[in-house]
């Protein structure tokens, strides 16, 4: 009868275990400073290593079908179509050679089957970015919970030319320059 309890006890556990979210955390990287030198092509000072007050935004986008889909003219501009927002983060380079070091993308196991891409933009807020660099080709969400490490360049790319213009921040010309929003 103890064993029994306890059989059921360890059957519980691994069905609730089951039902814990897993969420698969990926993580774009390149080693080289290819990254930086497009970054560099909107702004030339973009510092390497970059202090955290100046880190430009960086956005996750997740779209069902491989279309990545343009963004809204609103401030802040959203995503359009079937593409969603996933979260923030930061446009860190260094130390060493200007080595891109973005942190972890958090996607829900809900949208493991997904397409994952990365959004730059040219300021530390949305709203104060006048352009944007994005993927060419997002990124198929593995069906498998844990870390995903990946080179942009090589698998997914940028456009040429890689920054695009048209956010409502530089449309209107109501904001300082970007320079102003570099602290380092
Ligand atoms: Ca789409």
């Amino acid at each position: 009868m103890k064993n029994a309890k306890l059989l059921l006890v360890f059957i519980l556990l691994i069905i609730a275990a089951g039902l814990i979210a897993q969420p698969v955390q990926i993580k774009f990287q390149d080693p080289t400073n290819a990254t930086l030198l497009l970054v560099r092509q909107m702004e030339p000072t973009y510092p390497n290593p970059t202090p955290p007050a100046s880190r430009w935004l960086v956005k996750a986008y997740l779209t069902t079908d491989t279309v990545i889909d343009p963004l809204t003219s609103t401030i802040p501009p959203e995503p359009t179509g079937d593409d969603t927002f996933v979260m923030d983060t930061q446009l860190n380079f260094g130390p060493g050679p200007g080595a891109l070091t973005l942190n972890f993308i958090n996607v829900p196991e809900a949208d493991i089957g997904k397409y994952l891409y990365l959004r730059f933009f040219n300021a530390t807020t949305i709203e104060n970015a006048t352009h944007h660099m994005s993927f060419t080709v997002p990124f198929l969400v593995p069906d498998s919970p844990g870390n995903q490490i990946l080179e942009p360049i090589a698998n997914h790319g940028w456009p040429d030319p890689v920054w695009q213009p048209g956010l409502p921040a530089g449309a209107a010309d109501l904001r300082p320059p970007y320079r102003a929003h570099l602290a380092g």
